[in-house]
Formats: C-alpha cells, sequence, structure tokens
C-alpha cells in the first residue's frame, strides 16, 4: 500500500487501519448540504425526464412498474458521463482525495451508477461481492457510495459484512451456469451473517466497500426515497480480467497520479468471471433471474 499525497487528508490512521481490517468504511457527511440538494434536484430532473422513456436504455434502468405518468427507475447509469455535478463528485470532490488515502496516489476510474430505491417500491439488492462481476489483477478495488438521502433501515440502507473481503470470491453463477449477479443459497447459509453492519447514515455521508466485501440491501418500504450514488475506483495497476462492461468513455481514465509501468498481481484462484460480450443490463436485471430468491 501506498501513502496518499493530497495535502487534505481526510481519514484517520485508524479509519484506514479499520477499512483494510473490517472492508468497509462510513464517512459521515463528507459532501456538504447544498452540494447534496443540488444533486438532488439533479437526479430529479433526470427522473422527469424518464416520462418519455418506454424501455431500459444507455442512461436509465428501469423498474418493470415504470410508466409515464409515474416514473420508477432503479437505476441511472454512468451519471458521471450525463452531467458536470456527477462528473465532479466521480473526478474532483473529497471523494476522490478519501479513495487515495486508501489505495495510494494513483487510481483510476472504474464506473458511476446511482441506484434509485423509490419510495415503498425500491427494488433489493441480493447478496453478492463486486468483484465477481469485474475481477482485477489485484484487490485494490473499491466502490464508494454517497448518500442523497438519510439511509436507514426502513428505507433500504446497505448492508456489509466485516472482514469478508478477506475470504474467496463466491461464485455468481447458478447451478444452471448462469451468471445471476448474487450468491448462492448455500454459500449465504454458510456464513456467519451477524456481525453485518447496517450503513444506516445520513444525506451527504459516504460509505466504502472493498470490492470483494459481501454486501446486500433490503427493499425500500418507507414512504421516502433512498438514493445512492455509487463511484468506483481502481489503484491504477490494477488491471481488469474482463472487457469493459460500463460502455463508459471514462472507464478506466487514470484520475490521479501517474500511469504505472508495472501492473500489480495478487495470487489466488477465482470464479470465472461472467461474460458480458452481448451486453451488460443492471444487477437487477441479473438477479431477477434468481427472482424465487426471498428477500433476506
Ligand atoms: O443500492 C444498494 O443498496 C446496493 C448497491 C449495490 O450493491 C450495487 O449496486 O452493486
Amino acid at each position: 500500500m501506498s501513502t496518499t499525497t493530497a495535502t487534505t487528508r481526510y481519514l484517520t490512521d485508524e479509519q484506514i487501519a479499520s477499512y483494510h481490517r473490517d472492508g468497509y468504511l462510513a464517512v459521515p457527511r463528507l459532501i456538504d448540504k447544498d452540494r447534496v440538494e443540488a444533486l438532488r434536484r439533479l437526479t430529479d430532473a433526470f427522473v422527469e425526464r424518464a416520462r418519455t422513456v418506454t424501455r431500459s436504455d444507455a442512461i436509465y434502468d428501469l423498474d418493470p412498474r415504470h410508466t409515464a405518468a409515474a416514473p420508477v427507475l432503479r437505476r441511472i447509469k454512468n451519471p458521471a458521463d450525463n452531467d458536470p455535478l456527477y462528473r465532479w463528485l466521480a473526478f474532483d470532490s473529497p471523494i476522490v482525495d478519501v479513495v487515495t488515502e486508501l489505495l495510494g496516489p494513483s487510481i483510476r476510474f472504474h464506473h458511476s451508477k446511482l441506484n434509485l430505491k423509490g419510495s415503498h417500491l425500491g427494488a433489493p439488492v441480493e447478496v453478492h461481492q463486486d468483484a465477481a462481476f469485474y475481477p482485477h489483477s489485484n484487490d485494490d478495488v473499491l466502490a464508494v457510495g454517497l448518500l442523497l438521502d438519510d439511509a436507514t433501515e426502513e428505507n433500504g440502507a446497505m448492508s456489509v459484512l466485516p472482514g469478508s473481503h478477506r475470504g474467496p470470491i463466491h461464485t455468481h453463477f447458478d447451478a444452471q451456469g448462469r451468471f445471476v449477479g448474487c450468491m448462492r443459497d448455500e454459500d449465504i447459509a454458510r456464513l456467519d451473517r451477524s456481525p453485518a453492519v447496517l450503513l444506516a447514515l445520513p444525506a451527504g455521508s459516504i460509505h466504502i466497500h472493498h470490492y470483494r466485501l459481501v454486501h446486500w440491501s433490503a427493499p425500500n418500504t418507507s414512504p421516502g426515497d433512498r438514493r445512492l450514488l455509487i463511484n468506483s475506483y481502481t489503484a491504477a495497476d490494477a488491471i481488469s480480467l474482463v472487457p469493459d462492461s460500463t460502455r463508459s468513455p471514462l472507464h478506466g481514465r487514470l484520475i490521479r497520479g501517474t500511469w504505472p509501468a508495472v501492473a500489480r498481481r495478487t495470487h489466488g484462484d477465482m470464479p470465472m468471471p461472467p461474460d458480458f460480450s452481448q451486453g451488460y443490463t443492471s444487477i437487477y436485471e441479473l438477479q431477477g433471474e434468481a427472482a424465487a430468491k426471498t428477500s433476506r
């Protein structure tokens, strides 16, 4: 691990150590209220524009209940491609400084997405590890979630299993060999999930999770939305073992530091990665394959 070169330090040594030990970290209220308010307005405008959209496309992942009269989006895809404020958050905000404190001074952007867990309708996310979707040559890969709304148990805040990033990457293929974007019931049953942590945090906070960390989130049963902007990053010397499925021109871009001369590898086996060469829809579509699974 390298040390940070950022002039302002956002994390204490204890926070950095706890990220490496537990595989996640919460930083309350990193982004100020005005910026979060602007982000909510921007996101509302995207949802408004979705009224004219009838099927999922390059920007919108529509919930099956979506109509022009009552738009229901599961996700805005690649938000950093589509507005300067989303781009600032991904490339220039304190989020990026925090990431360099965890991954070292040279980092690359992987992707962005905005999960919109709408009131009463918001879809759950089944138990999974991001590493099963996009394994890399080394494990310095993480995702940062920025909360646009206060996240609570009722509105489906994300849960993480501390330390699970030090365990295996579990298969996310079902018994028929289909990539279903979530772990198998028998593997989940073998995990002790009693130490799970619910990341209930106020709007403007971030939570960071290592890409091997087991995590999930429940449906939104509350009257308010739970919107979560996720930006993922890699150490610059982590090379993706799968082709880009984001179709974003920003994917893989060096955003801090220098381009490395050497790709760093971590030893060990993992399940074969999925084949998204025919296109990637979304985690919700994939997990729909496993719809028989009940919410956990
Ligand atoms: O939206 C959530 O609560 C979970 C997000 C997540 O794990 C994902 O989109 O991969």
